[in-house]
């Protein structure tokens, strides 16, 4: 694949939902995602390849008969966190169109059916659940709780969807031969252009939701107080102490503070904790820690604390005989773990599933300055294309 025809075909894409911060606003089935999903649409029909959709918002194009026995998908999400890098999702979506010129401009005639799939919803950044779309595929969410999922301005999945989501496909695993993600690298490993996934990291989504005495906060004297932003700002601390103690990741960036005003010391402040580790009993006992320490800390502040668990990825193992087979496929391509989760990692419960990064010089990502070089996209369609002809 030649960097001209890569930067080609992600210059088409490359202004949709771009923001003034040069970061992205790309949001499930909103206008941005919907130009893209009528590009995906075109470059279907450019490549005479049916589109489908199951019916939980997410789309195929078949090469061959759709959903076809043992067929293999590969593709990704094309939805971004507010003002996140544009190549986070597309790549794989643009980067399996351009595979498969390239194996019919070899000759390859695929033996299974071979579909590009775009995942709906895989950030959360609009209905709160990361990997909506592949979560709903497999039978991992409830469709009538994923309908009911809200936004901001508290318009439900179900009505963006225009339906209630049809669920899980019957017989996924014997539809599904195999699911190959192609993605970014987020993280500063890669020192080659493309690398083979072995690993998820287990990782989830709790709300901390503070609430104290909302009252003036120019008339209240500070011994009166019961101010949820003090117990909300002491958990963030802890936190971020307990995550370098044991090594895990604990975020708390995502904030809602009621009344949100300069005036008013608050009555709720509502916070999300993002917490991943390399195993499942560190994630685990940091958000014990962090609980315990944010309710101590509500007893001294007279304040309250409710967490609830709004998301579970649970700790991913790729098929490893089939990242050994890949990697040697391509030129013992280097296999690496991941913290961050995928729509491939919800799939891999089910069917036979593999990743491959494209090299990231700055590893930097969800910020506007994710960026990866046309040469290694590139790479990245030719090791893509390979690994579909092997698979197909
Ligand atoms: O949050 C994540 O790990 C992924 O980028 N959705
Ligand atoms: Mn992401
Ligand atoms: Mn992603
Ligand atoms: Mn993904």
């Amino acid at each position: 694949m030649s960097e001209k025809i890569f930067s080609a075909l992600w210059a088409e894409i490359e202004a949709i939902g771009r923001a003034s911060s040069g970061g992205y606003l790309r949001y499930a089935l909103d206008e941005p995602e919907l130009v893209l999903r009528d590009w995906f649409r075109n470059q279907a029909d450019r490549r005479d390849m049916p589109v489908t959709d199951d019916g939980n918002g997410n789309l195929f194009a078949w090469w061959g008969a759709a959903w076809g026995r043992g067929a293999v998908l590969t593709g990704s999400h094309f939805d971004s966190v507010p003002h996140g890098g544009g190549y986070d999702g597309p790549l794989g979506i643009v980067s399996a169109f351009l595979a498969i010129d390239q194996m019919r401009a070899a000759g390859h005639t695929p033996s299974v059916p071979l579909a590009v799939v775009a995942f709906v919803e895989e950030e959360g950044g609009r209905f709160g659940l990361p990997c909506l779309g592949s979560r709903l595929l497999s039978g991992a969410i409830d469709p009538a709780k994923a309908a009911a999922l809200t936004d901001q301005d508290g318009v439900t999945f179900g009505e963006a969807l225009g339906a209630t989501p049809a669920g899980p496909l019957p017989g996924l695993q014997s539809r599904i031969g195999a699911l190959v993600e192609l993605h970014i690298e987020q993280g500063r490993q890669l020192e080659v252009p493309v690398g083979v996934a072995s690993a998820i990291w287990p990782h989830g989504r709790w709300r901390f939701d503070f609430t104290g005495h909302g009252d003036h906060a120019g008339t209240t004297k500070m011994s009166d107080r019961r101010d949820p932003m003090l117990t909300f700002a002491y958990t963030v601390l802890a936190a971020n102490k307990e995550a370098r103690l044991s090594g895990a990741h604990a975020t708390m960036a995502r904030v809602v503070v009621e009344p949100n005003a300069t005036n008013a010391i608050p009555s709720l402040v509502r916070g999300w904790l993002d917490a991943r580790a390399a195993d499942t009993a560190t994630m685990d006992s940091l958000v014990e820690a962090v609980t315990k320490r944010a309710t101590e800390r509500a007893g001294r502040d007279g304040t309250e604390v409710a967490v609830t668990s709004e998301s579970l990825s649970s700790e991913v193992t790729f098929d490893t005989a089939l990242a050994n087979r890949l990697s040697g496929l391509l030129g013992d391509a280097p296999i690496l773990p991941t913290s961050a989760g995928h729509d491939a990692g919800v799939l891999s419960a089910l069917v036979p599933t593999a990743m491959l990064f494209v090299r990231n010089p700055t590893g930097i990502s969800h910020s506007p300055a994710e960026f990866a070089e046309p040469a290694d996209c590139a790479a990245g369609v030719d090791a893509l294309a390979r690994v579909l002809s092997e698979l197909t």
